[in-house]
């Protein structure tokens, strides 16, 4: 009898361990696969990462690495992008604290329901204009709020 329930703690832990590491490998998988089908093959990815202190941080950082980054460097960060002219570009919005959002006039992109954290917001659109064009944060999210921006160059 004991030996039996200690047969079958062992199998509900092993499951547990099964569950909690599964999860979330298969959450991110089914994602990986839902954003190939969405982005076009040859177009230029980019993750941008809002926080509401650093701005938008190029790349994907989760919350306690922004930390830190910000006490290694306490200035708000403005990302530069490069493409050239006709490339397909695909972003990856995210945010690592509070909700932000994202405008885009150049390319007609304005997020209206804003960037919440732990999910992913692909917008994807063509650098068809040579130049530099801004881009920011289109929902208030704190006092760095009118800074939150970051730079799309298009090079002939
Ligand atoms: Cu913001």
């Amino acid at each position: 009898m004991r030996i039996g329930n200690k047969k079958l703690d062992l199998v509900f832990f092993l499951l547990l361990i099964l569950l909690v590491i599964g999860m979330p490998l298969a959450i991110q998988m089914y994602n990986h696969q839902m954003w190939m089908d969405r982005i076009p093959s040859g177009a230029k990815e980019f993750t941008l990462t809002g926080h509401a202190q650093r701005g938008w941080i190029l790349g994907e950082v989760q919350a306690l690495d922004i930390i830190s980054l910000w006490h290694k460097n306490k200035t708000l960060n403005r990302p530069v992008i490069e493409v050239s002219k006709g490339d397909q570009v695909v972003l990856k919005l995210r945010s690592s604290d509070v909700i932000h959002g994202f405008s885009f006039k150049e390319a007609g992109i304005f997020i209206t329901d804003g960037i919440h954290p732990g999910k992913t917001l692909l917008v994807s659109f063509t650098a068809d204009k040579v130049g530099a064009f801004t881009f920011s944060c289109n929902a208030i999210c704190g006092d760095n709020h009118q800074n939150m921006q970051g730079t799309l160059i298009v090079k002939a």
